[in-house]
């Protein structure tokens, strides 16, 4: 028979030492520890529960009431020590993780077009509203469309090692969007008005050539287009683009038209006084253009007794540096941001 006197004595010292322990616990994984140490299945008041029926009959429900009593206690403390904690921790990152809601933010340094993008889009939007349509084609291109059907012979200089990036005797960068447009009248029966946009490349490099630049080309065929349409289409985009600047055309050669011409504007720099930028002429030259030669119409399958059609053609590159005044084309490659966020 177990002496209930010993069980008490037994119980007042792990309660008391249980209530100690609880009280000095700083952090949740020990109070865990306790409450498995003396509330737990295995623990210690359960261990005390466990001398019960060998306890006399008469101080059975005393001391298990005393038992009970106990571990409700040890229960309370664990879970008020447990709360205690927990305001603790929130307190300590509320002064630590401070967030002050009224600091200006951080200021994004908003991106932008590049200047090239923003002439090309400027020209592109004029002849949109002239009633062009937009054609695209391969950069990678046959020796076919680059060359032998823009009435450009074996022996022409355009296809000099020299100007031209070749894959191979048949496959090269094209030099100029004119595939494009051979491309185009390949697989569409004129009435045609479009414009062929994009980045071309040639072996050439200095202040006033890059290897990859970009050109807009544009075409209009049907029956009776005569040079007056020309010069109509290109004074209206000229003047949308520059204002109200003097104009005026040239003959000159490009083996894919007949007759061929450049046109000038009179100088944005020096309003044609002369200046350094238009070599002390007053005018700029500004695009190549002509009437579509009857050979290019014969590559195609268009009879030239038919159709008759008109092309031009531009660089972005030379017009961004005019429009800015820029003198260095390399300028627009060398992704300097203190050179791009000008524009
Ligand atoms: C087809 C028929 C004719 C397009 C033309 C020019 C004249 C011209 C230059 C401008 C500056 C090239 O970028 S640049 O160096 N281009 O002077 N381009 S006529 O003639 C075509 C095109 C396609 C089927």
């Amino acid at each position: 028979m177990t002496d209930s006197g010993g069980v008490q004595d037994k119980l007042s010292s792990l309660l008391s030492e249980a209530l100690s322990e609880i009280t000095s616990a700083d952090d949740a994984n020990v109070l865990q520890l306790l409450k498995s140490k003396y509330a737990g299945r295995k623990g210690l008041i359960a261990s005390l529960l466990k001398e019960l029926p060998g306890l006399a009959p008469d101080n059975r429900g005393a001391v298990g009431e005393a038992i009970n009593n106990a571990k409700e206690a040890i229960e309370a403390a664990l879970e008020s020590r447990s709360a205690a904690l927990a305001a603790d921790r929130a307190k300590a990152s509320l002064a630590k993780e401070r967030l002050d809601v009224t600091l200006p933010g951080r200021f994004i340094q908003p991106g932008r077009l590049h200047p090239i993008t923003q002439v090309m889009n400027e020209v592109e939007d004029i002849f949109l509203g002239l009633g062009f349509d937009i054609a695209e084609g391969p950069q990678v291109e046959l020796d076919r469309y680059n060359f032998a059907s823009l009435n450009i012979p074996k022996n022409h200089p355009a296809r000099d090692m020299q100007d031209t990036f070749y894959f191979s005797d048949d496959l090269l960068l094209r030099t100029h969007t004119s595939p494009v447009q051979i491309r185009v009248m390949e697989s569409v029966k004129p009435p045609i008005r479009a414009i062929a946009p994009g980045a071309v490349f040639r072996r050439d490099s200095d202040i006033t050539h890059t290897p990859m630049f970009h050109q807009l080309e544009g075409f209009m065929v049907d029956t009776n287009i005569s040079f007056a349409n020309l010069k109509s289409v290109l004074m209206d985009f000229l003047r949308q683009l520059f204002g109200e600047v003097g104009i005026r055309i040239r003959p000159s050669f490009f083996p894919f038209v007949e007759p061929g011409a450049e046109v000038d504007i009179t100088c944005v720099i020096c309003s044609g006084n002369g200046c350094r930028v238009c070599k002390e002429t007053g005018w700029l030259e500004i695009l190549g253009c002509g009437m579509i030669h009857p050979n290019v119409f014969k590559a195609v399958n268009y009879d030239p007794e038919e159709y008759t059609g008109f092309a031009f053609g531009l660089g972005i590159e030379r017009i961004a540096m005019l429009k800015y005044g820029i003198d260095d084309i390399r300028l627009f490659y060398e992704n300097d941001l203190r050179f791009l966020r000008q524009f």
